[in-house]
């Protein structure tokens, strides 16, 4: 009985995403003797023949990593991909008798991900670290500096832009009307200077775009609905990137990279759209051709180390952190997540109108969260959890554990 439940809770888990990499499937959780026992299958593409593989498990609404429990078995760097994964755990070493409460594993796989079912949005497992964030190559603006070592951990960001079309399931879905509609409508070029337009938002920016384009003149607040209601639609942990964890994205993994996928300006036209010999401000870069006047489809440029695409040009990305020009002096090492106070948002990456120093992988921006300009889109960001599986435990006097799974 147990293990026909345990059986249809890992099927519901995973039937609502497919993976793009190696992939975590039949998790299940049981008890021998005193200690706790998760098993797993670990499946991966044609020719992959090992995965990293991180394991939390949260005891009590508290969340552990293998570093501060006594685990033993497959996980960590290079697990080899196969059937019958084991990971133990030794209940009695870390919970004091008397404790009685949930407990939760999951387990992640890096550098792997999984497919949105309901947008097909494909999102990527980063595997976290340490890294300098900043202008690590002294050819910054005042607000990337001072260059500080920024830790983070494991995250999931998507591989693309959130474009047009799945914007348009969002708003079919909801109703929702962007700030651009209910207002004065979306910054844009108007021949002579950058302008409200009340008759400008996402469904016609200015410029030609189809489903496959980046979504623009959506705001901070357009970004949030959106992710709200990926959140419901999904019950995964949606949210925007911080600022700390694009830039590591952006750089490959924290990389010194001064644009996504690369340090040569003179090759920024191959990964990304910027304000190139198509475009028609005066500030263009003539001597390059990345093919677009205006949006590109999303992919349509090399992605960089991490697969990731457009980080660098097409459109600036919205993120969650406020702005402060001086927050690097005062920011914490771990896991940032940016003033607490401002009203500015910060925008990453700079867009199609704007010259490649602004698309460097430091290079920082802002706007006010109800603005919306035809430069401006975002991607979402999200928990590398793959598999999850819950249960309860109690430490009984005497030392004897009992364990079952929800
Ligand atoms: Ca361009």
């Amino acid at each position: 009985m147990l293990k026909s439940v345990l059986l249809l809770l890992v099927i519901l888990i995973l039937q609502s995403r497919v993976a793009v990499a190696a992939e975590v499937n039949n998790l299940t959780m049981r008890q021998i003797g005193n200690s706790a026992i998760v098993d797993y299958d670990l499946s991966g593409r044609p020719g992959e023949r090992e995965a990293d593989v991180t394991v939390w498990l949260a005891i009590g609404g508290e969340r552990y990593g293998a570093d501060k429990l006594k685990l033993a078995g497959d996980f960590g760097g290079k697990v080899k991909i196969g059937p019958g994964k084991r990971i133990a755990w030794d209940v009695l070493s870390f919970i004091p008798s008397g404790f009685e409460g949930e407990i939760a594993w999951e387990i992640a796989v890096s550098n792997s991900g999984f497919k949105d079912p309901d947008t097909g949005m494909q999102i990527v497992s980063v595997k976290g670290g340490c890294y300098q964030m900043g202008d690590t190559f002294g050819d910054g603006l005042k607000d990337e500096k001072p260059v500080h070592e920024v830790c983070i951990d494991d995250f999931a960001i998507a591989k693309h832009d959130v474009t047009v079309g799945i914007f348009r399931k969002f708003v079919a879905s909801t109703r929702y009307r962007t700030d651009a509609e209910n207002s004065e409508g979306c910054t844009v070029w108007n021949g002579q200077k950058f302008a409200l337009d009340v008759a400008k938002n996402w469904r016609n920016p200015g410029f030609d775009q189809d489903d496959r384009h980046p979504v623009v003149c959506v705001s901070w607040n357009d970004a949030v609905a959106f992710i709200d209601w990926l959140k419901e639609s999904s019950g995964r942990e949606y949210r925007l990137p911080t600022e700390a964890e694009w830039e590591y994205a952006a750089r490959s993994g924290g990389k010194k990279e001064r644009y996504a996928g690369t340090s040569n300006a003179k090759k920024l036209h191959n990964f990304a759209n910027f304000c190139d010999a198509n475009c028609e401000f005066d500030w263009k870069i003539a001597s390059q051709n990345d093919g677009y006047k205006y949006t590109a489809p999303v992919g349509t440029h090399k992605p960089n180390g991490l697969g990731l695409y457009d980080m660098s040009g097409n459109v600036w990305q919205w993120l969650q952190d406020r702005y402060d020009a001086d927050y690097y002096r005062q920011s914490k090492k771990t896991n940032p997540a940016g003033p607490t106070i401002g009203s500015l948002r910060v925008v990453r990456g700079a867009s199609w109108m704007y010259q490649p120093v602004y698309a460097r992988a430091a290079g920082r921006g802002k706007f006010n969260p109800d603005s919306a300009d035809s430069s401006v889109g975002f991607r979402a960001a999200s928990s590398p959890v793959m598999a999850k599986v819950t249960g309860r435990i109690s430490v009984m006097p005497g030392r004897s554990v009992e364990m079952s799974a929800d």
